[in-house]
């Protein structure tokens, strides 16, 4: 019989040491509500929590771990370089060779930082474009989540939708005053915008395809649109690729939608599970970074050896393997799969689904923005989730957040997923 109990306890006794129990808020559970579920381990597809339950994972740790959990490559990796200690704040090879893969599957990456988050590597990105062009304020579209600068912390999605947060307070108006927004898809409110800024803003940062409000796709020539903005502009197109980075192709979003940007964040897959980002672009703009500009961004444990060799090993593996189409195959198998549910049972739902991630809506109208992501019935979802997981279904504890898919999934966890979401679906109608 599924049960939480030492999850339970281990969340009465996490709230004592730790703020809400957590160290990053959505994994609390706060809007699906109940304790969150407390993990041992993980093996490939599966996670398995403190109580012996066994969970087929839809989350690959928000992104990173697409080919599975513990691959078997990853873990040898790590325990080599672990004998050779774990830092030593000093360059290595590793990090040229990781430099130099990385640039061989994106076409447009000439120099690239490597951070220690995702967060970091958007603020360095901002930071950069707003010293490469001289000019303070920059665009971010409502619902896009580009980590937790304070700069960001407005309109954002991810956990701030989550727990609905409008503003956060420690972040000063003075600086969201930079921060300019408006609704993703909405190119007359961008062009607008950059109108009544004109020769202010420095950049566009936007998630070619967003994963903080649900997994929202980009209208067709919205993407197109901004690039061209950005050239007559003379502002610096940023795609944060932090979760469709090395996931949805082997060049990102960039190269399945044939877009460049000017500069490109990363994180997740980057890092093989341990905490990597990155950010790059055009020698002409990366070369203001120090010690070669006087943009200053700096880490101690920037191109950590450990983090290095994991990150190494899972892009080398994307880069030799056939990944991409198998993963995609399978999510479409997913979406139909559920679909054909949905259907069945007459509920009011949208499956959006780009390469290996996916979402789901319960609504009646198309999700293509935060609007409409906030106006699906995710109360219901909230519901859907915890049937879910009874079922030893582990969903994102959130509508605002995208499903990941990892290739160590099989057909049979496919089918059991399916299966289980028409048991869900129908025990709440
Ligand atoms: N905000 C992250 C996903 N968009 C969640 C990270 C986590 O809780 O690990």
């Amino acid at each position: 019989m599924f049960q939480l109990t030492k999850s339970k306890h281990l969340f009465e006794q996490a709230q004592k040491g730790i703020p809400g129990g957590v160290n990053s808020p959505v994994r609390a559970f706060k809007s699906v509500g109940g304790a969150p579920v407390f993990i041992h381990s993980a093996k490939g597809a599966y996670l398995f929590d403190v109580d012996g339950n066994k969970y087929i994972d839809y989350i690959a740790s928000w992104g990173p771990m697409i080919l599975g959990h513990a691959h078997p490559e990853i873990v040898a990796a790590i325990q080599k370089q672990v004998e050779y200690s774990t830092s030593y704040g000093a360059p290595t090879l590793l990090e040229i060779e990781m430099a130099e893969l990385i640039k061989s599957m994106t076409s447009n990456v000439d120099l690239i930082r490597m951070v220690s988050s995702g967060t970091e590597a958007c603020m360095s990105a901002i930071r950069l474009a707003r010293g490469f062009t001289g000019k303070n304020k920059f665009i971010k579209f409502e619902g896009c989540y580009h980590g937790h600068a304070d700069c960001f912390l407005v309109k954002a999605g991810s956990g701030l939708a989550t727990l609905n947060i409008q503003t956060v307070p420690g972040v000063t108006a003075g600086v969201s005053m930079d921060t300019l927004t408006c609704a993703f898809n909405d190119l007359d409110a961008v062009k607008k915008l950059v109108a009544d800024n004109k020769d202010q803003i420095a950049a566009i940062i936007v998630e070619p395809v967003v994963g903080n409000m649900g997994c929202i796709l980009p209208n067709e020539g919205f993407l197109e649109a901004l690039r061209i903005i950005c050239d007559e502009e003379e502002m610096l197109l940023i795609f944060d690729e932090v979760m469709t980075g090395f996931r949805l192709a082997k060049g990102g979003a960039q190269e399945l939608l044939n877009i460049k940007a000017d500069l490109v964040t990363y994180g997740k897959v980057i890092g093989g599970g341990m905490p990597v980002g990155a950010f790059g672009g055009r020698l002409e703009i990366m070369s203001h970074i120090a010690p070669l500009g006087n943009v200053y961004q700096a880490g101690t444990l920037s191109g950590n050896p450990i983090a290095m060799r994991a990150g190494y090993t899972l892009l080398s593996l994307l880069k030799n393997g056939d990944h991409y189409n198998s993963l995609e195959k399978k999510t479409i198998y997913l979406k139909e799969g559920l679909s054909k549910v949905f259907t069945k049972v007459g509920v009011p739902f949208v499956i959006n689904q780009m390469g290996s991630m996916i979402s789901l809506h319960f609504s009646a109208v198309p999700v293509t923005n935060f609007e409409t992501a906030a106006a699906a019935n995710n109360n219901l979802f909230n519901q859907f989730f915890h049937k879910m997981l009874e079922r030893g279904i582990y969903l994102p504890p959130s509508a605002f957040e995208s499903w990941f898919l990892n290739d160590a999934l099989t057909y049979a966890d496919l089918d059991a997923t399916i299966e289980a979401a028409e048991e869900s679906i129908q025990s709440l109608l």
